[in-house]
């Protein structure tokens, strides 16, 4: 096929999807579809962090993957299956066939956080379990780590893992007074509801072993009834830990010998299979869960011909190697471009299992099994969304990727997207078909496509919000008291007090250009905050105080002369403005409540009130700042960013007032 046959080609499919896009446009021949066994087994291998080109039926020619090279061979590859661009949202969007926005897991969890996927919503192994299958879950789960977020309270009958990430973890022995101190709780390994072990570095080791000996005896023990296995690899995040097999064996440093012991994992699962004549019924899908995290260097993986890695909206940091596998089902050695996601997983595998989705609330998934089986060339969801935390960032539909916000890349080195930056932002287009790498902006070429996507946005912003939290965004699940997971006897006190929480601070002395460390600053996370300040500015704008960045924080400010107090939770800022603001020296107070009112005050009067999505549910990762905001912007200033005038008598307060 020579290119110019391939362009006119790719032209006329962009044609046909402006035609097509207002009819739901599925090609499947549902009567000419063959029947399938009764509930197959259903197999979901998910790795963490691989990118898009690690695996040699992606075009890796450094990592050995015989296993996966086989699978494709017998299957088929999905080269357009997207996920999300870190891990707690896209292990949301495989569980529940949403958008994670819509079931408030946005963003990363850390241990002991209040919240997890709220344990109410119709999860994939819920849905599986009503059709009576086995279930089980092996490795990272992620959605919360309180012991009502752990996953028996969502339908797996067992599990056994590490919940959260790999380097999420301090301390090393078990001591011998049976108190950690470290500054992070010890990596919990757990089964069902308890922490059997913690997991010291060199125990990491054998963790992909361990995770697949458990795997095959499952499948041996459930042979003879349907089941569903969830094997979530702690592999390939970092810290590299591949087992001692497969040490110093690859041509790829470490992080290649772990892929290549993933690779020895899933052949494992598909060899028993094989042996226990389960292949005919059994539908194994391999993917990841976000592209390589590119800042960890020749530790991390690589994306191909992609653009951007693990953090990004761009394709690099979502789309992931992607193998369907049913011998007999699925054509062997075949391939689909149709746009398929994470979110598919679940209304496809609860239809093959003979169940249906739940009827009482939206599921944002569709059935792919039209695509897989090669009924259908395209699937049928129209439209797909990049969320990057709780901020749309980009929508595709067909070939086309409107992206409309600055996208980050995930690279080493980046620099943060400003105020200024996102304010001077054009709409920019990809076709996706014609140009992967996401090179060649041609908004301008094609109004009519944009205008559409624009549409598709605008739907969006009126379900989930495309900045704000919409009305189709349910909650999550919240305790009062989290606490560490940790093994029964065991006690942990973090070696780094933090600066005593619940005291007024002695912060009067700061001035414009101080700054506090993150571990000295002010601890606010699941507190109530309260600043009180006396100011005299130059300018109509300026930053007093900022605390915390992109995803979690808050700042007091002055914009267009007005005082504005913006809390930002999850990457959605809500801001309070002052209607009016003397000129002169005043006093600013603000507060945000236990109940999460926002209150500002203007020389003890109040001036403006509104109500915050929540507390600030983790520390900010930034610097406490007081004048200027030296990293990523809480609030939407304006120029100049940096105070000029004078701040004094400074007073944080986590209790309530200052
Ligand atoms: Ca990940």
């Amino acid at each position: 096929m020579n290119s110019t046959f391939c362009h006119a080609r790719w032209n006329l499919a962009a044609l046909a999807w402006l035609i097509c896009i207002t009819a739901v446009g599925r090609i499947a021949g549902a009567a000419s579809e063959p029947p399938l066994p009764s509930k197959p087994n259903l197999v979901l291998i998910l790795m963490d962090d691989m990118g898009y080109g690690d695996i040699g039926p992606f075009g890796s020619k450094l990592n050995r993957t015989p296993a996966l090279d086989r699978m494709a061979s017998e299957g088929m590859r999905l080269t357009s299956f997207l996920a999300c661009p870190v891990c707690t949202p896209s292990r949301a969007q495989f569980m529940t066939g949403c958008y994670a926005k819509r079931v408030s897991m946005p963003g990363v969890i850390f241990p002991s956080c209040p919240t997890g996927l709220d344990p109410t919503e119709q999860t994939l192994p819920k849905l599986l379990k009503q059709q009576g299958y086995a279930t089980l879950a092996i490795g990272k789960w992620h959605l919360g780590d309180q012991k009502e977020f752990l996953l028996t309270q969502y339908g797996f009958d067992h599990y056994f893992g590490l919940p959260y990430s790999n380097d999420m973890g301090g301390g090393e022995e078990l001591p011998r007074d049976g108190v950690f101190r470290s500054k992070k709780p010890p990596l919990p390994l757990v089964r069902d509801l308890e922490v059997i072990e913690v997991v010291p570095s060199a125990a990491q080791d054998k963790l992909t072993e361990r995770y697949t000996e458990e795997a095959v005896k499952f499948i041996r023990e459930n042979k003879d009834r349907p089941f569903f296995l969830y094997l979530p690899h702690t592999a390939v995040h970092v810290p590299l830990h591949p087992g001692d097999k497969f040490k110093s064996k690859s041509a790829n440093g470490t992080y290649g010998d772990w892929v290549e012991e993933a690779d020895w994992s899933v052949g494992q699962v598909l060899d028993v299979l094989r042996e226990l004549k389960l292949d005919s019924k059994t539908l194994v899908l391999f993917t990841s869960d976000n592209g390589p995290w590119l800042t960890q260097g020749k530790h991390g993986g690589t994306a191909g011909p992609l653009h951007g890695g693990k953090g990004s909206t761009w394709e690099g940091g979502v789309r992931e190697p992607t193998i369907a596998w049913w011998p007999g089902k699925i054509a062997p050695g075949s391939s689909s471009g149709a746009m398929t996601a994470n979110l598919d997983v679940l209304p496809t595998f609860v239809k093959l299992a003979g169940g249906s989705v739940p009827a009482d609330r939206k599921i944002d998934g569709v059935d792919i099994w039209p695509v897989l089986s090669g009924q259908a060339k395209e699937s049928s969801r129209q439209a797909h969304c990049y969320f990057n935390g709780n901020r749309l960032e980009a929508v595709r539909s067909g070939p086309w990727k409107l992206a409309i916000h600055p996208q980050h890349e995930g690279k080493p080195g980046e620099k943060p997207i400003t105020a200024a930056m996102v304010k001077a932002y054009k709409p920019q287009l990809f076709n996706l078909v014609e140009d992967l790498g996401e090179n060649k902006d041609v908004a301008a070429e094609h109004p009519d496509v944009v205008a559409q996507l624009q549409k598709l946005a605008a739907e969006m912003d009126a379900d989930l919000g495309v900045n704000t939290l919409g009305p189709g965004v349910r909650k999550p699940g919240r305790v009062e008291n989290p606490v560490p997971l940790l093994p029964a006897g065991i006690r942990y006190a973090p070696d780094t007090p933090a600066t005593q929480p619940s005291e007024p601070m002695d912060l009067d002395k700061m001035k414009v250009g101080d700054v506090l460390e993150k571990g000295r600053a002010p601890q606010v996370a699941n507190r109530p905050v309260s600043i009180s300040v006396d100011v005299e500015s130059k300018n109509p704008n300026g930053v007093i105080v900022a605390h915390g960045g992109l995803a979690t924080g808050y700042a007091l400010y002055l914009r267009d002369g007005k005082l504005v107090f913006t809390v930002k939770v999850d990457r959605v800022p809500v801001a309070i403005t002052a209607s009016q603001t003397p000129a002169g020296q005043f006093n600013a107070e603000a507060r945000l409540a236990a109940d999460c009112s926002m209150t500002l005050l203007i020389n003890g009067q109040k001036v403006a009130e509104g109500k915050a999505n929540s507390l600030l549910s983790v520390q900010p990762a930034e610097n406490f700042c007081v004048g200027f905001d030296d990293k990523q912007p809480v609030g939407d200033y304006g120029e100049p960013q940096r105070f000029s005038g004078t701040i004094e008598k400074l007073k944080v307060s986590t209790k309530g007032k200052p």
